[in-house]
């Protein structure tokens, strides 16, 4: 039986791809580096996974004549970039896909365990829990496996290999929802049943190795049935 749901972060509990986008922009200048990620570069960049193995990705493949000068500090333009998506989503906050929050909540009320498993780095994961379910939200994840807690990240299994081993449960009683291929596959090669709901960056990506593929988690958040009601008069 079902006993808990893993989620990604990225696209899946929220839109987030154009915040991270503009994060790694505004750092770039204070690096001294003229690099602009427009939608469609980025759109390409998303293969690769991780903030820092993005970098390099792109700087092996667009800007090879600066890798001497930019390897050394990858890790600090990118400690810089954390800070500041931190920084606009504490400011500006936002919002969770439709039937996320609702999800959420009613799989906590009925006993579920939740957990997450993101390539993203834990303060962009704290920051958006706190922002958009309040104060308490990162009570109801009883395990964050995140970022760079796993040496090779999604599509690679580690991250939910990880999860799955702090829940002490194994995949066959867990579902993972995703949005992406590298996230569907890293769910899938850790054996987990996996849901995909596409998200802007993804929505032309190939996610047949989810066991179904939907737009999103749902209707708005009003009651939209009262069937205890129909007829009870
Ligand atoms: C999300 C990502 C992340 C973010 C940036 O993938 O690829 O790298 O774009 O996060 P997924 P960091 O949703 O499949 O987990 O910069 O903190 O690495
Ligand atoms: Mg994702």
């Amino acid at each position: 039986t079902l006993q808990a749901i893993i989620f990604d972060v990225d696209g899946t509990l929220a839109e987030t791809e154009e915040e991270h986008r503009r994060a790694f922009n505004e750092t770039f200048g204070s690096f001294g580096l003229d690099w602009h990620w427009d939608r469609r570069l980025y759109a390409e960049l998303l293969r690769v996974t991780g903030g820092k193995e993005r970098i390099r990705d792109y700087v092996g493949r667009h800007r090879p004549a600066e890798a001497g000068r930019v390897e050394p500090i990858v890790g600090e333009i990118h400690k810089a970039k954390t800070d500041r998506y931190v920084a606009n989503l504490a400011e500006g906050g936002i919002a969770l896909r439709p039937g996320v929050a609702r999800l959420i909540r009613e799989a906590a009320d009925a006993g579920l365990r939740l957990a997450i498993a993101t390539t993203t780095s834990l303060p962009n994961v704290k920051i958006l829990l706190r922002q958009a379910l309040g104060p308490d939200a990162l009570g109801l994840f009883e395990v964050i496996a995140a970022g760079d807690m796993v040496a090779a990240k999604k599509p690679a299994p580690d991250v939910y290999l990880l999860a799955l081993d702090r829940l002490g449960l194994p995949a066959e009683a867990c579902v993972a929802i995703e949005d992406s291929y590298n996230g569907v596959m890293a769910a899938r090669r850790a054996g987990i049943p996996t849901l995909a709901t596409t998200s802007d960056y993804t929505r032309f990506e190939d996610l047949r190795y989810a066991m179904g593929v939907l737009s999103d988690l749902g209707e708005p958040d009003a009651p939209f049935l009262h069937l205890g009601g129909i007829g009870a008069g």
